[in-house]
């Protein structure tokens, strides 16, 4: 035998058909030598690697990056070739016979390329089907093993590589990044046990408690059948039908009107497991979990307005957002923690921990950190990697074990069934992107798109031809939970899943002013749309059981009278531990970020004063925010004092006011830009979401023709007659604020 694997020419491709792991070698006979190796590595994942495993990855490394060098395609000095490697001669022209004849059928090479593209297309995502996605790694503070034998938890220092894509729910692929919607927040962890996939959202609580109501979920939401509208929203009959009938969803409705649903940025939102898991240690040993991620630079979001306005003026504003501050070498961050509590603890709560539409409130079971998650690469390939990478729920690693919440249950099987159509077959373990950093090694064989090659004869266990190979592992595999089973088959929900207001309340009581207002005109616009007077006077019912004032503001909003309140499934509902949670306000979460990577526009024309431009560029650049020189066109504008002149990165059209953080108007701009309608729309759009301004000179008059007046009690808007050097420093610290919401009137002043 090794005398034909010596003679056989050697596919590098296919390392994994030649590893061999003491314990695991095949019985003597069926034994194949592996190719010489240059490389000194003894596994598929370090064959691939560019490091080798005992040396601790550098920052911003990733060791699945050599994982998938052996699929990587650079085509940099290369020949056009056929799929099946023949070198082509001309790609301009189909055969035909004769200059002005009929195409041929044996044009192969044709044939291969329309044929090839005719299938470049697979079904989208049913839900999430807009996403965007980074590898990165997972980093671990401290050794968990006390609690979970999970080996991404194992020391403190321990990296583990991960993909992670963020996503809308309701649009289709093409739609928008911006619309009110919940936003998946799903990372695959490529551990050395294997791949852990912790598929979460950006809101700690979901619409329903049972898989089952999950198809009826989606069928409300997503487009109206008939005509297939509305594209990424939820503002129309049949989502707010379906959930005025679903008391349950209320919680999570508001969240959904809320300042979450509108995120400013992938980098700037929190992520939640939302189910309660478990996590197992090596005595076998289980507690309850639940997983939170949290943006270093703080959860900030969009004002409704701006939402909108971005999603005309760049669709891709998110996607966008997260591949510039990752190319730039802006590494956006998350803190990993975990509320851990026992099955005893989650007894006395007034509420049942396996109802995915309650959270455990901060003040009952603290976050506490136990890692960071850090994106440092872009994918290289779209469709490749963002597109098929298959996440399931049922991807969890030795020391991670789910529990019975009803609607967790489901999504086991739901998202395994949901690759096998998206991705073609059983094999989407296969694709690159999914892949394990860890060997495979089972007796599952064939199918769609097959790509190990199986040596031997034995697909079977047990065997005695292969040596009993590959065996079972027993205690050091995968042991599920032995959680005591033991009652009647029921189709009923457990008595504390009836209780569906308390936490919404909460959630109402734990925000801001500002955030009640948002809410309120959320739930305002939302029901606006909504043509059945019926639905409207649900929902408004509803609400009576969150808040009176809420739903009374509500109410007002769209001009109707409140209805009685809808009748409690519960006579005498369970006291909540907590009635206001700070941890659930944006407020709680500023984030360490100041003003880096914010997108500061500074205004140019011709007769600016150039040098103060600079200076404030220079001031941003070092503060870490992005400075674009914004004018009536793109190109160079001459220097107000005959100086050197600048030049516009960018134009009020192609990058309008709303795609940025702050604005700045220098002097020397006024002559040039005060008959320039889109500059005062710029102006106003800054003003109305609250973002702060900065005007030096006749700076100013350029504002008050757009209607925005001076105000000494509003710290981000910085509005100076003379340049001084004090003045960019101000007017960072404004930004790293964020908003002033202060600013904001209802209605808009502008
Ligand atoms: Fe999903 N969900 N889901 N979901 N979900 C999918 O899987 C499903 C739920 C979430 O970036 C689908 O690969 C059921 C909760 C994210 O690729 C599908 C139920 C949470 C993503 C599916 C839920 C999520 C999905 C569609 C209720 C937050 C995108 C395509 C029982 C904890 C992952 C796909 C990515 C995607 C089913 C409820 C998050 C159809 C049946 C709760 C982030 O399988």
């Amino acid at each position: 035998t090794q005398e034909l694997a010596a003679a056989c020419p050697f596919n590098p491709n296919k390392p994994a058909e030649y590893r061999r792991e003491d314990g695991l070698a095949p019985p003597p006979g069926f034994a194949v030598d592996p190719p010489s190796d240059t490389t000194g590595a003894s596994t598929l994942s370090e064959l691939g690697s560019t490091a080798k495993a005992a040396e601790p990855a550098l920052p911003g490394e990733n060791r699945n990056r050599g994982e998938l060098e052996r699929v990587r395609a650079d085509s940099t000095g290369q020949g056009l070739t056929t799929n099946q490697g023949v070198p082509v001669a001309n790609n301009q022209h189909s055969l035909k016979a004769g200059a002005r004849g009929p195409a041929l059928l044996k044009d192969f090479i044709l044939r291969e390329k329309l044929t090839h593209f005719d299938h470049e297309r697979i079904p989208e995502r049913i839900v999430h089907a807009r996403g965007s996605g980074a590898h990165g790694f997972f980093e671990c503070y401290a050794p968990l093993t006390e609690l979970t034998r999970a080996s991404l938890f194992a020391e403190a220092g321990k990296r583990t590589p991960v993909f992670v894509r963020f996503s809308t729910v309701q649009g289709e692929r093409g739609s928008k990044d911006t619309p009110r919607d919940v936003r998946g927040f799903a990372v695959k962890f490529y551990t050395d046990e294997g791949n852990w996939d912790l598929v979460g959202n950006n809101m700690p609580v979901f619409f329903i408690q049972d898989a089952m109501k999950f198809p009826d979920l989606v069928h409300a939401v997503k487009p109206e059948p008939h005509h297939a509208m509305p594209q990424a929203a939820s503002a129309h009959d049949t989502f707010w039908d379906f959930v005025s009938l679903m008391p349950e969803s209320t919680h999570m409705l508001m969240w959904l009107m809320s300042d979450r649903a509108i995120p400013r940025s992938y980098r700037t939102m929190q992520g939640f497991g939302v189910h309660t898991f478990r996590l197992v240690n090596a005595d076998g040993e289980a507690v309850l979990v639940k997983f939170h991620w949290t943006p270093k630079l703080g959860v900030h979001s969009l004002v409704w307005d701006e939402a909108v306005k971005i999603s005309g003026a760049d669709p891709d504003y998110n996607r966008r957002d997260l591949w510039e501050a990752i190319e730039a070498g802006e590494f956006p961050e998350w803190e990993l923690g975990i509320q851990v509590f026992s099955e005893a603890d989650a007894e006395r709560f007034s509420f049942d921990v396996l109802d995915a539409t309650k959270l455990i409130p901060e003040e009952l079971v603290p976050v506490q950190p136990v890692g960071r998650l850090v994106l440092n690469r872009n994918p290289d390939n779209f469709f490749a990697e963002t597109e098929q990478v298959a996440f399931c729920t049922a991807h969890v690693v030795p020391g991670i074990d789910f529990t019975n919440d009803p609607l967790l249950a489901g999504r086991i099987h739901s998202y395994v069934d949901t690759q096998l159509l998206r991705l073609g077959g059983p094999n989407f373990h296969e694709i690159p992107i999914n892949a394990p950093v860890v060997p495979v090694h089972n007796n599952q064989r064939d199918g769609f798109h097959r790509q190990t090659i199986n040596r031997g004869r034995v697909s079977y266990e047990p065997n005695s031809l292969a040596g009993g190979c590959p065996f079972q592992q027993g205690m050091a595999g995968f042991v599920s939970f032995p959680e005591p089973v033991e009652d009647v088959e029921l189709r009923v929900h457990p008595e504390r899943f009836a209780e569906h207001f308390n936490q919404a309340t909460l959630f109402w009581n734990s925000q801001s002013p500002v955030e009640q207002r948002h809410i309120i005109q959320a739930y305002a616009f939302e029901l606006s749309k909504v043509t059945v007077p019926a639905i409207r006077a649900r929902m408004l019912s509803l609400l009576r059981n969150v808040d009176e004032g809420l739903a009374q503001a509500v109410a007002d909003g769209i001009g109707t009278a409140l209805p009685e309140p809808a009748p409690r499934a519960l006579a005498k509902p369970p006291k909540p531990e907590v009635t206001v949670s700070a941890r659930l306000s944006i407020a709680a979460f500023p984030g360490e970020g100041g003003a880096r990577t914010r997108k500061v526009a500074i205004f140019v024309a011709d007769g600016v004063d150039a040098e103060a431009v600079r200076g404030l560029q220079a001031a941003l650049f070092a503060a870490g925010a992005v400075a674009r020189l914004v004018g009536p066109r793109i190109g160079p504008f001459a220097d107000g004092g005959g100086g050197e002149g600048v030049d516009a990165d960018a134009s009020f059209e192609n990058e309008p006011g709303p795609l940025f953080d702050a604005v700045a108007v220098p002097a020397g701009v006024l002559e040039a830009l005060k008959t320039d309608g889109r500059a005062a729309e710029f102006l106003q759009n800054q003003f109305r979401h609250n973002k702060p301004m900065l005007a030096v000179g006749d700076g100013n008059a350029l504002l008050e023709g757009a209607g925005i007046l001076r105000d000494p009690d509003d710290f981000a808007l910085v509005a100076e007659d003379e340049w001084d050097d004090e003045l960019p420093a101000r007017f960072i610290a404004a930004i790293a604020r964020h908003r002033n919401y202060a600013r904001e009137k209802d209605p808009p002043l502008v």
